[in-house]
């Protein structure tokens, strides 16, 4: 009998829950991971909120709707065929049409892009806007293939995804490995595809449909929610030293906020290592690291060589005495040893710009110390909530400008906050972020899907 049907002794609902799941999902640790950092909160409040747990919602919630793979051929520069692997998990489109980015790396399997669609759902169900989840992408890496290669992926990547969404079924947009490059691609051959203009990916050109601030949205959010963390304790980010990892579109405008609020962001990585530049990035400095990054498709290694600073071979940022972390590159990139290295370093808040960052282990600790700490489904929604507003200009065929997007981005984090202050709050000093983002983002979707009935 599956365990949501027992209604006597709920008390090791959690375990009983994984193993379930676990034996459903064999060998998918990362999905694994992501449904228990939600299931740790909203299981317990099931109990106490019967019609949910009677009618399996979370249960339901574990399987997506549907997941397509497929075959990507290519041919690359010398002219021999290449074979990727493409996939488009639609978790649940409950609360709005399947949305979520597309990552091209190549540690990208089913495990992956299964979690990163279920947080996607609870994610944009907390930005307020009418999103459901989904995520999809290849096991191809674009880092070291040349622009017409890329192009050329793109091209058969979409030839076979294009029948699967479209602007109310499914939006996709970027993710690591796929920015403004590999959104125009994809993009263009939707459009002959299917030949309509329509707002079916966001990340799209100024140009052609795009929309202001969705490039800084996920930075810019990251560093509003730590603003607010830090207000509501009666603090500011003005004056703190802070770290950041990655160098990518998060990282990058992560650390351009945080120049612009006043903290000294002191470090920024790649998968190689990270530079540690003790005066601070500035802004000079990071339109270089811009350059680099976008345009040169360099390493973060040339930093410490341009500015004469530390580099860290193969190393995470984590050892630097710091304030606030922001870790901007990629999951699990944070673990219990460097949770307690944080710490003990005088770490006060982390504010996840990049999807699960920090292992199970690595919350525990940072909550166990009453840290600020908020998870990436609320931290980094500004991204995918720009991306609904970027929906919504390309519906009603306007434009709105950069000032009104960047107020509607600010407020959506501020009532994102107030969400996870409602849901979360455990005592007068104290609110546990995780549990209210994951609670209020269950919340809306589960009385959808009871709404709906049984399916
Ligand atoms: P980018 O591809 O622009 O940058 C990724 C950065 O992370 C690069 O510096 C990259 O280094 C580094 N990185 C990637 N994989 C690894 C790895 N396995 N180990 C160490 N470093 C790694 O991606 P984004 O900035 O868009 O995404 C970063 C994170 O933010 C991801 O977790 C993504 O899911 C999340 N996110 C992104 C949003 C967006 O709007 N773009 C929205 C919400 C979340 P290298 O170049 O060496 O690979
Ligand atoms: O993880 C994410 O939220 C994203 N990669 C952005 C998704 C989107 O649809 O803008």
């Amino acid at each position: 009998m599956a365990i949501w049907h027992t209604k006597t002794d709920q008390s090791d609902l959690v375990p009983r829950f994984m193993n379930w799941l676990e034996q459903r999902n064999p060998g998918e640790i990362e999905f694994h991971q992501a449904v228990y950092e939600v299931g740790i909160n909203v299981l317990p409040f099931l109990r106490e909120h019967t019609e949910y747990m009677e009618a399996a919602i979370f249960g339901r919630l574990t399987e997506p709707d549907r997941i397509v793979s497929f075959r990507v051929v290519w041919e690359d520069d010398t002219g021999k065929i290449q074979i990727n692997r493409g996939y488009r998990v639609q978790h649940c489109n409950a609360i709005g049409p399947y949305k979520g980015g597309i990552r091209f790396h190549p540690t990208v399997n089913q495990s992956i892009l299964k979690f990163l669609a279920f947080e996607q759902t609870f994610k944009n169900s907390l930005t307020g806007l009418p999103m459901g989840g989904g995520k999809g992408g290849a096991d191809f890496d674009p880092k070291d293939k040349s622009d017409a290669e890329v192009m050329r992926f793109c091209q058969s990547f979409m030839t076979e995804l294009y029948r699967h969404i479209g602007p109310d079924t499914d939006v996709p947009a970027g993710d690591i490995g796929v920015g403004a490059r590999e959104v125009s691609y994809l993009f263009g051959q939707y459009k002959r595809l299917a030949n309509q203009f329509t707002g079916v990916m966001t990340g799209k050109g100024l140009s052609f449909g795009g929309s202001e601030i969705r490039v800084e949205a996920t930075g810019y959010g990251a560093v509003y929610m730590m603003e607010d963390m830090l207000a509501a304790r009666g603090d500011s980010i003005e004056g703190k030293t802070a770290l950041v990892s990655g160098s990518g579109n998060v990282a990058q405008y992560a650390v351009d906020k945080l120049i612009e609020l006043g903290a000294k962001p002191v470090t920024m990585s790649d998968s190689s290592g990270f530079v540690y530049d003790p005066d601070g990035i500035d802004c000079d400095k990071l339109e270089w690291v811009r350059e680099l990054k976008d345009d040169r498709r360099g390493r973060i290694k040339e930093y410490a060589d341009e500015f004469g600073c530390e580099y860290h071979a193969g190393q995470r940022p984590w050892g630097v005495p710091c304030d606030i972390v922001l870790p901007c590159a990629t999951q699990n990139e944070l673990n219990l040893t460097e949770a307690q290295t944080l710490l003990r370093n005088g770490c006060i808040g982390v504010s996840e710009g990049a999807n699960m960052p920090s292992e199970q282990e690595a919350i525990d600790t940072f909550q166990k110390a009453k840290i600020l700490f908020a998870p990436s489904k609320a931290a980094n929604a500004g991204g995918v909530a720009v991306s609904g507003l970027e929906m919504t200009q390309n519906s009603i065929r306007m434009s709105w400008s950069r000032d009104e997007l960047n107020r509607q981005l600010r407020d959506i984090m501020a009532d994102i906050h107030a969400r996870c202050e409602t849901y979360g709050r455990v005592s007068d000093d104290y609110v546990d972020y995780l549990k209210g983002a994951n609670v209020a983002g269950f919340v809306k979707v589960a009385d959808a899907m009871l709404a709906y009935g049984v399916m």
